[in-house]
């Protein structure tokens, strides 16, 4: 269970009630079933999973299609799959986008007699070639919307039981007709990535032709407090040969079972045609209202029948709720204002890819949920139906948007693309009573250097978009989410395009990738007054945090979890605030996979509020602590486990809690009480003894004590590193050079920050030390786990000192060549106290460009002279990225 995992993962959190209280009901959750509320099986209507059985080759195998074709020396595999899960994230940049080949075999089934037949894919990335028994059925260019194919005419029905054959053609390349962009910062993860399914029908049944719906559309328009009824519409196909009069049967059901309304309409279809049906239910007086707090779901079910008999039937979630959203006074829910907070989602998963069974899906909405969000925010494209479930049944409202990002195409093929794809979108995921917004651009101008009339093409794109959105659906919102212009021009606003959406979205980076935290409100007020009448949400705000890196003095991108906390704690202050927003949305929830990023960990994102398996980062528990109504007490400085400081220094140690007074131990004895306010954010100074400290917090609610403790393990250096004596002996001074970060590696070592040499200790020798003068370079070091200990590095370095006592030394130097350059380039020579380490060291020509080199030497220091480090250039600069002294004797 994810939960065990993590108590388990986060070490010593033992009896955590307030966690439990959070965790509660991610429990409950876990154990509900997942009902198939859009396709039920039923005698008449059944579908069949397909995703076993399957032979599958990374080839664009030659007559792969073909019925005889030997597939039996490519890999079984089941779905979900992906070919990516893996490559995305090596060494080796970029990863397999091409064709490949899926083929599986089915054995005819009895109850095929007299039935259509179709096959339907939930998601195939990024373009589908189906063919069955060798025929060619048909293309889906998209790779994440439903599609259905009808294969009645294609697969053999036969009295020898012959098998079909199935084969799919699978082609993840970027394709400038086929959104998303390749700028786009996430994987294209190729493969027939969701569930694949036959279903089966009557020769009378809901269309199944409909941008791969279930056909069937439930409308509540018309709800308030006191009534509401549900309107039904949809289509008929006659697959038969004759005219048909039918019956179509609504039935509204409450959570007991109970019907609630039922209505019928006759209809005659012709045969091979289609024909349209709609209903209004009965009023259903006191609807039980939908809502994140209480989301209450009737069940519409829709059946056709020929007399007596039941030919289809269809199930379709039903939730009434009504909401608004004033430039004002924000989002209202119900009639009452309602502050949307919410976690954006990718649907990838650490060693999945986007190959992530239902379970795992329905578990990250359930964390979203726990987090204390009302809203998620799909991104950035349509999701796995069973996410909508959850959503509808957990109670988080939907915001799903369509993968037009940071750049759009200009081909007639592009546009006729993008709307279909909202169409799908739209008609796949309607009757989810959760969605609530429906976005169809995302950055869209991020790059304003195109072609000439880009940006017109775009607003003529929105145009078109917003027009199909409103027809598709009146009764939900249209939104664009847009970044903060970089050039003089907001095209945004010259072009028209932010007039075009009923919503504006924000995407705020204040902090992050330009300005400061603190800018957040004023640009927020700025933007409302210029814009009084625009109704605006932030979809994005976010920092990258990664539980290695950790400093007391954060600063603005250094990855370390302490800036992601303060850039979320002042984001939160300044947002909630503003009544006028109508909502904010953390981006991301969760750590996803970006294959050409190169940061502390290369290829990821890191700015999840979870890991990219779904572990709580620290930062978790203060949206917890903000936005849930369970007791939660948290030690905020747990990811910062192992630490490295002066004997005496102070630590800091931060608490998010929602109780009103906590009070901190270490090592038993208390460091005092503190009262904590609205921010659910209290820090105590404290000291730390050298080796393991117990860290535990209490605090009260009206009816319980609540605990959670952790250990921090404190290296504590002594003042002057000649006195260390015996304690040096176990010590491992380890530097993380040019870096202002504590770094934990993979052997759980730390490495301190880099600093200016002062008598008895340690150092850089040459020019001051300051605040900027940390390097640091987002690129993918290949060869190492520990990618932030070379990321940093220091450049002209002329000399380390350690005042260490005498004795023998094992010295490991760090480094890595962050510069193209030719062989020959960068020559150096290192010496300790005199004697030559290295000579004519030529990084470049031992190693190459980023990779990671490690050097390590036996050094004796006698004669209380401590250890110089010389580096003398030969040719260029010199450089080192690391360096590390562990005594031996
Ligand atoms: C954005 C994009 C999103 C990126 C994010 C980031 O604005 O919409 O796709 O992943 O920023 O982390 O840079």
């Amino acid at each position: 269970m994810l939960f065990k995992k993590i108590v388990k993962d986060f070490g010593n959190i033992i009896f955590f009630i307030a966690i439990l209280s959070f965790w509660t009901f991610t429990q409950q959750g876990f154990s509900q079933e997942i009902a198939p509320l859009d396709l039920p099986q039923n005698q008449v209507r059944f579908r069949t999973s397909l995703n076993q059985g399957w032979q599958f080759t990374s080839q664009d195998a030659n007559g792969a299609e073909r019925l005889g074709f030997d597939d039996k020396l490519w890999s079984k595999i089941t779905l979900p799959h992906t070919w990516n899960a893996e490559d995305a994230f090596d060494d080796t940049p970029g990863y397999r986008q091409g064709a490949s080949w899926y083929r599986k075999t089915i054995d005819p089934d009895d109850r095929w007699r007299g039935k259509r037949l179709f096959l339907h894919f939930e998601g195939v990335m990024n373009t589908a070639d189906v063919f069955v028994n060798g025929n060619y059925v048909g293309k889906h260019a998209g790779g994440y919307s439903a599609f259905t194919f009808d294969v009645t005419d294609y697969l053999a029905f036969n009295a020898a039981k012959v098998k079909n054959t199935i084969a799919v053609r699978v082609d993840n390349t970027s394709n400038p007709d086929v959104p998303p962009s390749p700028t786009a910062d996430f994987n294209f993860y190729g493969g027939i990535y969701r569930d694949a399914w036959l279903i089966a029908t009557d020769e009378i049944h809901f269309a199944t032709d409909n941008y791969g719906s279930s056909g069937v559309f439930i409308d509540t328009s018309q709800v308030s407090q006191e009534k509401a009824v549900a309107g039904c519409r949809g289509g008929i196909a006659n697959d038969s040969r004759r005219d048909q009069e039918v019956i179509i049967r609504n039935l509204i059901f409450d959570t007991g079972g109970k019907m609630l309304s039922a209505t019928e309409s006759k209809l005659t279809v012709a045969a091979g045609k289609t024909g349209n049906f709609a209903q209004t239910s009965q009023e259903i007086k006191q609807p039980n209202l939908w809502s994140p707090g209480a989301p209450y779901l009737y069940k519409v079910r829709t059946e056709i029948f020929d007399g007596e008999r039941l030919l289809d039937s269809i199930e379709s979630p039903l939730g009434f709720r009504w909401f608004s959203f004033d430039a004002d006074k924000g989002f209202f829910l119900n009639g009452k204002p309602f502050k949307l907070v919410g976690a954006t989602r990718h649907q990838d998963f650490q060693n999945l890819g986007n190959a992530v069974p239902n379970e795992l899906q329905i578990k990250d909405l359930e964390i979203i949920k726990q987090t204390g969000m009302n809203w998620v925010l799909l991104a950035h494209y349509p999701h796995d139906p069973e996410v909508l479930n959850a959503a509808d049944r957990l109670g988080l409202i939907v915001w799903e948007e369509i993968p037009i990002l940071r750049q759009i195409g200009t081909s007639p093929a592009y546009t006729e693309n993008a709307k279909r794809m909202l169409v799908e979108m739209i008609r796949q995921h309607y009757n989810h009573p959760s969605v609530v917004f429906w976005c169809y651009m995302n950055e869209i101008l991020l790059r304003t250097r195109q072609e000439a009339g880009y940006v017109q093409k775009t607003v003529e794109l929105a145009r078109q978009l917003e027009e199909i959105a409103r027809r598709e659906d009146p009764n939900r919102l249209t939104v664009i989410a847009t970044n903060r212009a970089y050039d003089k021009t907001d095209f945004y606003e010259e072009s028209g395009l932010t007039e075009i959406p009923q919503v504006v979205a924000l995407h705020l980076y204040y902090g992050w990738y330009y300005g400061k935290t603190e800018e957040v409100g004023s640009f927020l007020d700025d933007y409302h007054r210029r814009h009084p009448s625009r109704r605006i949400l932030v979809s994005e705000y976010g920092a990258d945090g990664d539980s290695r890196l950790h400093s007391a003095n954060p600063s603005i991108r250094d990855y370390t979890t302490e800036w992601a906390q303060k850039f979320h704690e002042s984001y939160i202050e300044q947002m909630e605030k503003r009544v006028y927003l109508g909502g904010f949305g953390v981006w991301n929830a969760f750590d996803f996979g970006a294959e050409a990023r190169g940061e502390s960990v290369p290829h990821l994102n890191q700015k999840g509020l979870y890991t990219f398996d779904r572990k709580p980062k620290d930062v978790a528990f203060y949206y917890a602590a903000k936005f849930t109504f369970a007791p939660v007490l948290h030690i905020a400085s747990r990811e910062w486990n192992k630490r490295v400081g002066a004997a005496g220094e102070k630590q800091i140690v931060k608490v998010y809690t929602n109780l009103p007074e906590a009070e901190l131990f270490v090592g038993g004895k208390s460091a005092g009480k503190k009262k904590v306010d609205a921010t659910r954010v209290a820090v105590w100074e404290v000291a730390l003894q050298s080796g393991n400290n117990a860290i535990t917090v209490s605090g009260q609610t009206l009816t319980q004590k609540i605990v959670d403790k952790t250990d921090i393990v404190f290296v504590s250096l002594p003042e002057n590193l000649k006195n260390a004596g015996a304690a040096f002996l176990d010590l491992d001074l380890a530097i993380d050079v040019g870096a202002k970060t504590q770094f934990i590696d993979r052997t759980e070592a730390v490495w301190q920050s880099d600093k200016t040499y002062e008598t008895g200790g340690w150092g850089y020798i040459g020019v001051e030390l300051d605040d900027k003068s940390e390097i640091r370079i987002a690129r993918n070091v290949s060869g190492t786990a520990d990618d932030p200990l070379y990321q940093t590095y220091r450049q002209s370095l002329t000399a380390y000192r350690f005042d260490i006592p005498d004795g023998e030394y094992e010295i490991e130097f760090l480094f890595v060549e962050p510069s193209v350059i030719k062989d020959g380039g960068r020559v150096f020579n290192v010496a300790a106290n005199g004697v030559n380490l290295l000579k004519n060291f030529d990084l470049n020509k031992e190693a190459g460009l980023l990779k990671a080199v490690v050097k390590t030497f036996k050094i004796r220091t006698d004669g209380s002279k401590g250890l110089l480090l010389d580096f003398q250039a030969v040719k260029g600069e010199t450089i080192l990225s690391g360096v590390r002294l562990r005594r031996l004797k």
